[in-house]
């Protein structure tokens, strides 16, 4: 019987593995599972069910939504995985894990490789060293990446492509492999469930249809949570009639922190945060103009703030001196400018062209100037509206530059996730050593970061990928689509070694559909006690609570309000009124569908917010200065907190644990310290 507002339908199903999230984690997770599990079946008669769920559309979900303009992680034929390791663990002021990051360097190409496959045009340099479009690329015979084609490279690990359609490409591929019966979209996934009598197990996830009065509940013995990062915990800059831009995607709310943390996983790293600098109120991003365009960003009065404020990474030792800084202290250099009121900070759009032309042929030129916009075309049109809306010719007039409010995220240029399994054939070759031996596990990797399954989490069962895998970073689409592949393997031997496992719910799908409805009963009962619905004193609207989740998180936690400043007090306050927060949360109303999806993406924001809270708080020393700062303790202790910094949360008793976690080079970081270069 179909469902009504006030009972919907539960509809109940049983897989062996489950997919949540059909963003470029899942859609490579979709692609490469069916082909593990095609040899499965083959070689042992089983067929694995599988299933991948979305809270939206495969083709326009997550963050490549609007396309993209550069694969950021390429490694080629003629780099070194372990370089780029070594890469990504300086941009994370160094705290990151070298076998995941190395794990990614070594696949990602393959990826890419597909990627190009399967239609994306990637630019290209020909033999006489001219760049072309993707399209004119392949017009003019150049060789796929694959056969030695040499991709135009914006920076040392990004290559170029006309990435508009860049998501419709990579779900057609996973939407072929898994064939349309093994997706389900528009069901948002708000709940996990453990196992009955194992708690450390997955034996589930519920969720609700966005378009329909029904709750899906899915049994299920292996499942990759890669719902990407969290949006909009913050008080964004864009307020009032800006209100709903921002860089990443805001439909990613936290729900892969939050639902692992539920489900008793490991979390990692959750202090850091990305504040990215981006072209003002269009959040454009700024890669391709400081890489591609060799642009250069100065303060109002024409100062190149790098170089001039370049004694201030001497304080932050070893990870100022690497030859490209840190992201964070590039944001610490151009804070300074702004907060002793020398801003507005310029990209210097005019003086880059100016100079291209100087060495580009005419043809070129034009390729690039149309490059310029179309770089936001294909991944944040809203900037081009900017453009247009200002007068902005990028050839003659500068455009401001601003950092933005933070982001949790762990693909791009941050490092917050969950804990996982790492590969079992990289690591130091000293596996006597007590620091790294694993009883029973055949791994190189130090004691705790290896446990059979590449990308499990520390609850059986579940995985992650791509934003959901913590100190690592830097993996971008790529490196995410990579993620969601190796992962993908690892849950098909899972489900394989767990064969004659049965899952059992801890809670039955009565209480489950109750907790998920719950904010249109609150809607329901109290709906007709005021004429005016949307206010009531016996209900909050989800909308009206995220003002304030934003608005705490803006003034105590290191917002944009107190120029990323927070301290002990601070945090406190912080505390405190996180707590208020959850309480009134229990009286979220949802009056339809739509309120029932932004009261859940609430519910998981705030536990991600909370999480961050809690590892700042936790962690006392400022780690990425120009991310956040802890004015109590505002400096980098390598000899105290040279380590990770991971939490586990008790859904019972609703109470987190922050504890420390070694942190071990399996890298030699020393390279990275060159002399530093002009910037
Ligand atoms: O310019 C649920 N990214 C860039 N990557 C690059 O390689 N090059 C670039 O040029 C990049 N830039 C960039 C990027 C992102 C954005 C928004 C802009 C510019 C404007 C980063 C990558 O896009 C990013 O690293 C990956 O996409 C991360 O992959 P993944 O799979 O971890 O997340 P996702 O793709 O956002 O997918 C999430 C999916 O989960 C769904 N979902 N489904 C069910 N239940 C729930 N509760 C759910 N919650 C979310 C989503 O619908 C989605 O399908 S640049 O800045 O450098
Ligand atoms: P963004 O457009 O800022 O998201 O960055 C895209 C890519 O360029 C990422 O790999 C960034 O790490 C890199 N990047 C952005 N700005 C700089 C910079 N000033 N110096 C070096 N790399 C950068």
């Amino acid at each position: 019987m179909a469902g009504t507002f006030d009972n919907p339908e539960i509809v109940q199903e049983e897989v062996d593995i489950l997919l949540i999230g059909g963003g470029m984690a899942c859609c490579g997770a979709g692609y490469e599972i069916v082909r593990w599990a095609e040899a499965v079946k083959a070689e042992t008669g089983k067929e694995l069910k599988i299933k991948l769920v979305d809270k939206a559309a495969l083709d326009r979900s997550g963050a490549v939504a609007q396309g993209l303009s550069a694969i950021n992680t390429y490694i080629g034929p003629r780099q070194d995985p372990a370089d780029y390791a070594r890469m990504v663990s300086n941009d994370l002021m160094g705290i990151t894990r070298d076998d995941l990051a190395y794990d990614v360097g070594r696949n990602v190409d393959d990826s890419v490789h597909l990627f190009e496959e399967w239609g994306l045009p990637i630019w290209k340099t020909d033999a006489n060293g001219v760049r072309h479009d993707g399209a004119e690329a392949i017009r003019e015979g150049l060789p796929a990446l694959k056969d030695g084609g040499e991709p135009v490279r914006s920076g040392k690990w990004q290559i170029m492509i006309n990435g508009e359609s860049y998501k419709w490409i990579v779900a057609e591929a996973a939407k072929k492999a898994l064939g349309l019966d093994r997706i389900q979209e528009r069901v948002f996934i708000v709940h996990l469930i453990n196992d009955k009598n194992d708690p450390s197990r997955i034996a589930g996830a519920a969720g609700f249809s966005v378009r329909e009065n029904k709750i899906y509940i899915y049994k299920a013995k292996a499942i990759l949570l890669a719902a990407g990062g969290c949006v909009n915990l913050f008080r964004p800059r864009s307020v009032g009639e800006g209100t709903g831009r921002a860089w990443y995607p805001v439909w990613n709310a936290g729900s892969t922190y939050s639902m692992a943390a539920e489900a008793g996983a490991e979390l990692t790293m959750m202090e850091n945060r990305f504040v990215p600098a981006r072209f003002k109120d269009g959040y454009g991003p700024v890669g391709a103009w400081f890489l591609l365009f060799k642009a250069k960003a100065m303060n109002a009065y024409g100062e190149d703030y790098m170089a001039k404020n370049k004694e201030m990474l001497n304080d932050y030792p070893p990870y100022g001196q690497a030859a490209v800084p840190a992201s964070c202290l590039r944001n610490h250099l151009m804070l300074k400018e702004m907060k002793e009121g020398r801003g507005p900070i310029y990209m210097d759009t005019v003086t880059a062209l100016a100079k291209l032309r100087e060495t580009l042929s005419p043809k070129e030129v034009k390729h690039l100037e149309a490059e310029a916009w179309e770089d936001f075309l294909d991944m944040c049109v809203g900037q081009c509206g900017i453009w247009v809306g200002e007068n902005i010719e990028p050839e003659k007039k500068m455009s401001e530059l601003m950092p933005t409010e933070p982001y949790l995220l762990g693909s791009h240029s941050g490092c917050c996730g969950i804990w996982v399994s790492g590969p079992t054939d990289v690591g130091a070759p000293t596996a006597d050593d007590p620091e790294f031996a694993e009883p029973d596990v055949p791994s190189h990797l130090p004691r705790g970061w290896n446990w059979g399954y590449r990308g499990m989490t520390t609850v059986k069962g579940l995985f992650t990928a791509g934003d959901g895998v913590g100190a690592s970073g830097h993996k971008f689409s790529s490196g995410s689509h990579t993620e969601g592949r190796l992962a993908a393997k690892a849950m098909v031997k899972f489900a394989l070694d767990n064969v004659d496992f049965t899952p059992e719910f801890d809670e039955t799908p009565e209480q489950i559909a109750e907790l998920i409805w719950k904010p249109v009963r609150n809607y329901l009962q109290h709906k007709d006690y005021t004429t005016a619905i949307d206010v009531n004193p016996n209900y909050i609207t989800p909308k009206m609570l995220q003002f304030r989740l934003q608005k705490i998180m803006d003034e105590y936690v290191a917002g944009v309000a107190t120029y990323y400043n927070t301290n002990d007090k601070m945090l406190a306050v912080a505390e405190e009124k996180l707590e208020m927060l959850k309480e009134d949360a229990e009286k979220m109303r949802a009056k339809d569908l739509h309120e029932l999806l932004r009261a859940w993406e609430n519910y998981h924001r705030i536990l991600t917010a909370e999480a961050h809270m809690k590892h700042i708080q936790f962690r006392e020393e400022s780690r990425y200065p120009g991310f956040y700062y802890r004015t109590d303790k505002n400096f980098v202790d390598e000899k105290n907190w040279h380590c990770f910094v991971n939490s586990i949360y008790d859904k019972k008793t609703k109470k987190w644990t922050c504890f420390k976690r070694k942190h071990v080079d399996l890298v030699d970081k020393s390279k990275l310290f060159k002399p530093a270069q002009p910037h």
